[in-house]
């Protein structure tokens, strides 16, 4: 250590890192973006059996927002469905991939979509190159959701697919910054793709994020749909610190210091990861208290 200052920092940066491994944290919700926020909440309750949790309009900003999903916000993951005033399509990009539902019988939740309207764009069966049963439904917006057959879960919203252009990077990424667990890796040779399922706890009981590899794809565009990922924490500012850290090592960038936002004082940080994806943290104790709890 060249100078006394050095030696305060270096630690300081340290412990901002080892706290983030044992920060409590959870997926809260996927923001993203859609055209006609009554129609995406008909399919949603219709075609997957969502719950409307909550609305709120935000005239002076002139967007509205629609929280769906499969139980209280306060337990579990959702879907953050924002309207812009006026504007009634967006470009979905090749980079976003797909939400992902587990369900016992996927043959049958294809039915019920087909029954009310809903596009599958993939029949149910096998994955190609595995044996999960899987099959893909499109929303109105365009925005895909893989169909998982699985056993009963306590959070059938069980995936965000993103696909990244070095899986390394964003594996480290995510675990770094993010206090994100490696929960399992998938190789795919004959498809020319690797999984990476990040998370913070059993795969089959949370939502976790999925990042996809195409073999020897670095890039992809991003489009105007999808928005971001929002993650509880205890301390935005400790969390800030370790993120700033990490885009030093791995790339990406914050995007909103630490602290509070104006008007609602719910404490946040935002940041985008190495590829460019977006993640928001947000004190937990003050979304609690937007949730009135
Ligand atoms: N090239 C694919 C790689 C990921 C992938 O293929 N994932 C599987 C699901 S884990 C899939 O979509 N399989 C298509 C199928 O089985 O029809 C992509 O970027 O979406």
């Amino acid at each position: 250590m060249a100078s006394g200052a050095e030696g305060k920092t270096v630690p300081d940066c340290e412990n901002a890192l080892e706290w983030v491994q044992n920060d409590k944290r959870r997926f809260l919700h996927a923001v993203y973006r859609v055209g006609d926020l009554d129609r995406t909440i008909k399919f949603y309750t219709e075609c997957f059996g969502m719950q409307l949790l909550r609305k709120r309009d935000v005239p002076e900003e002139k967007y509205s927002n629609a929280f769906l999903g499969f139980g209280p916000e306060d337990s579990h993951f959702v879907v953050e469905l924002t309207y812009n005033y006026g504007v009634d399509k967006y470009d979905i990009g090749a980079g976003f991939g797909h939400f992902a539902i587990a369900s016992e019988d996927v043959y049958k939740l294809v039915e019920t979509i087909k029954a009310k309207g809903g596009k599958i764009t993939r029949e149910p069966g096998p994955v190609k190159g595995g044996t999960a049963v899987i099959a893909f439904a499109q929303d109105p917006d365009g925005y895909l959701f893989e169909l998982i057959q699985r056993g009963p879960t306590p959070e059938p919203l069980c995936q965000v697919m993103l696909r990244v252009g070095d899986l390394d990077r964003s594996i480290k990424f995510y675990e770094k910054a993010c206090g994100m667990k490696l929960l399992r890796t998938i190789d795919n040779p004959a498809y020319k793709y690797t999984l990476a399922m990040m998370g913070y706890a059993d795969e089959y009981e949370t939502t976790v994020l999925e990042l996809t590899y195409n073999y020897g794809v670095t890039e992809y565009t991003k489009g105007n749909a999808y928005a971001q990922l929002a993650i509880s924490t205890e301390d935005v500012y400790k969390s800030g610190a370790a993120v700033e850290l990490v885009t030093k090592e791995l790339g990406g960038k914050i995007t909103r210091q630490p602290g509070p936002i104006p008007g609602i004082n719910t404490k946040i940080t935002s940041f985008l990861d190495p590829d460019g994806w977006k993640v928001v943290l947000v004190d937990n104790s003050d979304f609690l208290k937007e949730l009135g709890l």
